[in-house]
């Protein structure tokens, strides 16, 4: 792949697992910067270590919860004093439970929309600002095939998801004229720690949503980000649906009895 983004600064949420942790490990290969974000300090240190012994690009970890409006103001607020952020990757997110609307958690919904839709707002808000003074710039937002067509028991998270696409077509919007390409993700069943997460550690129920069939991986969505991110200035995929190839929609999923 050609590399259009040596000598960026690439600031990634959610990089403690999955698909964020993946991408910092595959952006190795394309001298980039790194700024990574996520709650956990343990795995960011973990990863920073990994990552320091296989390159002397900047390394940069925030624990931060992207729901704290205050606390993201501050850590973006110091970063980009520091910093000119090319690339920003939203993918700090989450699904919790997987019941029907009428029997679901509050609580939940409210961890979901603070995370998956309010913290990406609260952290682009400051970054693209600063995008609009830059030659060339690029947000990643990582949505799901669960907000294009919402299935049982998904509602608050499929509205999340959905409402962050929704957001790539308003920032897309709103900098028409400028520099900065904003690009949304979707993807559909991917093996990492998203499931055991939405089943709150019940490993039976997550090993079985990914059972008879063989689902994304991490690599798989890294490298659709890196296909996004390495096209030429004048081109923006700004929508992107990635599946399994068993799966051709949330509904119709096609398992190995
Ligand atoms: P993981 O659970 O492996 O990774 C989620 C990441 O988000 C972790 O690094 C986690 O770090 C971080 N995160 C969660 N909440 C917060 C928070 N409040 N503040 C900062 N960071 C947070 O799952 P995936 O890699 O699969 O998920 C990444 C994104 O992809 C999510 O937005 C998810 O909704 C989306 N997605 C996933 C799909 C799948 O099937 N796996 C399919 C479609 C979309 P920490 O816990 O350290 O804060
Ligand atoms: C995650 C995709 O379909 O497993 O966003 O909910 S799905």
């Amino acid at each position: 792949m050609e590399n259009h983004i040596c000598n960026r600064t690439v600031l990634i949420t959610g990089a403690s697992s999955g698909f964020g942790r993946q991408l910092t490990l595959d952006l190795l290969d394309y001298e980039v910067d790194l700024i990574l974000v996520a709650r956990s300090m343990n795995r960011l240190e973990t990863l920073r270590e990994e990552l320091s012994s296989r390159t002397d690009r900047l390394v940069e970890i925030h624990a931060l919860d992207v729901r704290d409006r205050q606390a993201v103001e501050s850590a973006l607020s110091d970063i980009l004093s520091r910093h000119t952020v090319h690339i920003l990757v939203n993918n700090a997110g989450l699904a919790l439970g997987l019941d029907p609307v009428d029997q679901g958690n509050p609580d939940h919904w409210d961890i979901m929309i603070d995370t998956n839709l309010k913290g990406l707002l609260y952290v682009s808000k400051p970054v693209i600002a600063q995008m609009r003074t830059l030659d060339s710039a690029h947000v990643v937002n990582i949505g799901s095939m669960a907000g294009r067509m919402p299935y049982p028991g998904g509602n608050a998270y499929c509205a999340s998801k959905a409402a962050v696409h929704a957001l790539g077509e308003a920032m897309n919007a709103d900098l028409l004229g400028t520099s900065v390409k904003v690009s949304t993700i979707a993807p559909g069943a991917a093996d990492t720690n998203f499931s055991p997460t939405r089943f709150e550690g019940d490993t039976e129920k997550a090993r079985a949503v990914y059972e008879g069939f063989t689902p994304l991986n991490a690599g798989d969505i890294s490298h659709a980000i890196l296909c996004v991110l390495n096209t030429p200035p004048h081109v923006n995929i700004q929508h992107l649906d990635i599946m399994p190839t068993a799966q051709r929609n949330p509904y119709l999923l096609h398992r190995n009895s």
